[in-house]
């Protein structure tokens, strides 16, 4: 995708390069430009001590720590990833060397972002949908990660497609639209992930459905909340069947996103960085490689991907510091195959 660049103005010997663009808008490009895309590597204590244990690692601060410097840390990573989420705990933490994870990350080329959410809890009388919760103390929260150097930050809202009703999605979208609105009081990108769960054996229209229903929803109340969609990032599904429903082709499952996505995003918001949402690997890369080859998109299209980066990796390390090397090889490869599908 082209967008108009920078300005060149003489000065006598000098040349300063001008942007015409706004900070958050240059941020929100260079995290969903150049086929490079975002890491979410933000899982919550809870979420990652579970992961760790599944393989047979003892969970612990130390043991969520390793694992991140193992991430951020494998060699020529910036090459494919523009930033990585990183969760509060990891935000505080010093890699071995002494560096804090968000200065070590700018040092390597990557920015850093921060998950601000604090998680989803049931919302009375809706069947069990559920709603994400975090605002409270927001903006302070906001102000200390931008002093550590946040760069960006992300707030998840779920959606099932056998709950979500209207109500359901107006209340996750306002508190999606005011989160993105403090976010950028505060100089920092907002990533709004509104996430239809592939969960269950719904068939892909379900998903249309929900993904049309829940992004309706949220660009609505971004706009009543005054949020510039120029300095945003979005992080939407795939529109797929659900995972034990019969599969689709990546090429319907790219023409189903496409068609919900265009219908509902504005041409203003300058990238779209999608989840992978419980894919395999190879799966959510054909189905952005498909989608980034559609002619004429308004957006950038990118990957956030979490557990399709990194599942193997995990798998490969084992908490075993033999296998360091061989964990950040997969990882590697997995982002240098999303970033070949970004590029189409
Ligand atoms: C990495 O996981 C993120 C945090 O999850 P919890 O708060 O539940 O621990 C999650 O928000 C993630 O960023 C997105 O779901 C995308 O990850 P996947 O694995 O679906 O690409």
């Amino acid at each position: 995708m082209q967008r108009s660049g920078a300005d060149r103005i003489l000065l006598g010997m000098t040349t300063i390069v001008r942007t015409d663009r706004p900070a958050l808008t240059e941020t929100a490009l260079q995290m969903t430009s150049g086929g490079r895309g975002v890491l979410a590597a933000d899982e919550s204590i809870k979420t990652m001590s579970a992961r760790l244990e599944a393989e047979g690692i003892p969970a612990s601060d130390v043991t969520r720590r390793d694992y991140r410097e193992l991430l951020l840390t494998a060699d020529g990573l910036s090459e494919s990833v523009s930033g990585v989420i990183l969760a509060d705990e990891t935000f505080g933490q010093e890699l071995g060397d002494g560096r804090h994870f968000p200065i070590a990350a700018r040092e390597l080329g990557i920015l850093p972002g921060i998950k601000v959410d604090t998680g989803t809890t049931p919302l009375p009388g809706q069947d069990g949908a559920l709603i994400t919760e975090g605002l409270d103390g927001l903006g302070g929260r906001l102000a200390s990660y931008a002093d550590r150097g946040a760069a960006f930050a992300k707030w998840r809202a779920v959606f099932d497609v056998g709950t979500t009703t209207e109500y359901v999605a107006r209340a996750n979208a306002h508190a999606l639209a005011r989160y993105a609105a403090l976010c950028q009081e505060h100089g920092i990108v907002p990533i709004v992930e509104p996430e239809v769960l592939c969960t269950g054996d719904h068939p892909l229209a379900a998903s249309a459905e929900t993904t049309g229903l829940a992004l309706t929803t949220v660009f609505d109340e971004l706009d009543r909340a005054g949020v510039d969609l120029t300095g945003i990032v979005l992080k939407p599904n795939f529109v797929t069947p659900g995972l034990n429903a019969p599969k689709a082709s990546a090429h319907d499952i790219a023409a189903a996103t496409f068609e919900v996505l265009v219908d509902t995003v504005p041409a203003a918001v300058p990238g779209i960085a999608f989840l992978s949402g419980g894919h395999p690997t190879e799966d959510v890369c054909a189905f952005l490689k498909e989608l980034s080859a559609v002619p004429n998109r308004p957006w950038n299209v990118t990957f956030s991907f979490g557990r399709a980066l990194v599942s193997s990796a995990l798998r490969a390390w084992g908490g075993d510091a033999d296998s360091i090397a061989a964990a950040q090889r997969e990882l590697r490869e997995n982002c240098r195959q999303a970033a070949a599908a970004a590029l189409g």
